[in-house]
């Protein structure tokens, strides 16, 4: 049967419009698609909120992708492994407490069971802004990456959100707007963003679980973003931090939402 190009064209601008006209009010948006973010979503959208992210780049897994150096395997510590266990990621023990996994592997499966369960992701997305209204954060204002890598003078559209969260990763880029432009302050002693800190795997590993939450009225942090916002230090290529936050902010977004809590 012959194959006609209008028809694959008229395919892919009507699904694809479609899907961003259904995500134009949702319950949560998230900003960047690295470990902390793609976890996030799996366990939002399993529970059956209404969850879109936006990542800039073509490819998910942000810092995850290229493991250590551009070496493609990452570290886990032990608490992390229910979470590889839910999302059938496979990994291998070296020794007690220390347990690696194959960058591309885990990225691709943490994608694939998080669409699975009905996370919308869209790539080559940048936020550029934030809504504020009532001094609370209100939505995103999106624009095509490369309008952004052009530096074209092209205006944004922007999306109604519950909540956001910033999971940008170490720059905390969503932060960092609505510290600077909001008008909202944020948690932080001074309600300015911080900025990490040096190399330190112990204390950083615990330090983004803790300050995994919500950072000003409808914004949270999970993952890298937790630990710049906050000051807290870097911790390199070890990732079970980064799942126990994208896990926690879930579970927090849950209650929140007054959705059931049963999957995590
Ligand atoms: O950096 P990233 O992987 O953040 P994460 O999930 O994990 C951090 C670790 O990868 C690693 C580490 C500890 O293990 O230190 O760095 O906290 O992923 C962040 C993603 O956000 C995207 C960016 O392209 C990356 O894929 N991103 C950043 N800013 C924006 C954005 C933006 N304004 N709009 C859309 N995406």
């Amino acid at each position: 049967m012959k194959l006609d190009e209008i028809i694959i064209s008229e395919i892919i601008i009507q699904q694809y419009f479609q899907k961003l006209k259904e995500n134009l009010d949702i319950d949560v948006g998230i900003v960047g698609g690295g470990p902390a973010g793609l976890t996030a979503g799996y366990y939002l959208a399993q529970s059956g909120v209404k969850t879109a992210l936006f990542e800039r780049k073509l490819s998910l897994g942000g810092g995850m992708w290229g493991g250590g150096m551009m070496f493609k395997v990452i570290v886990v510590q032990e608490n992390a492994l229910p979470i590889f266990d839910e999302l059938g990621v496979k990994y291998n023990k070296y020794k007690d407490n220390y347990y690696w996994a194959d960058s591309i592997h885990a990225v691709t499966t943490i994608c694939s069971k998080a669409t699975q369960a009905g996370l919308e992701i869209f790539n080559l997305i940048s936020v550029e802004d934030l809504m504020v209204q009532n001094k609370r954060v209100s939505g995103l204002v999106l624009n095509y990456s490369p309008v952004e890598m052009a530096q074209l003078h092209i205006d944004p559209l922007t999306i109604k959100t519950k909540y956001v969260v910033d999971s940008t990763g170490h720059p905390s880029e969503v932060s960092r707007l609505a510290a600077l432009k909001s008008g909202i302050k944020l948690v932080t002693k001074d309600g300015q963003v911080h900025g990490e800190k040096s190399m330190n795997a112990e204390e950083g590993e615990q330090f983004v679980v803790e300050n995994t939450g919500e950072i000003a009225p409808g914004l949270c942090v999970a993952g890298m973003s937790a630990c710049a916002v906050f000051g807290g230090p870097r911790m390199g290529p070890i990732f079970g931090g980064m799942l126990l936050s994208g896990k926690k902010i879930a579970g927090i977004l849950l209650k929140k939402l007054e959705k059931s809590i049963d999957k995590v």
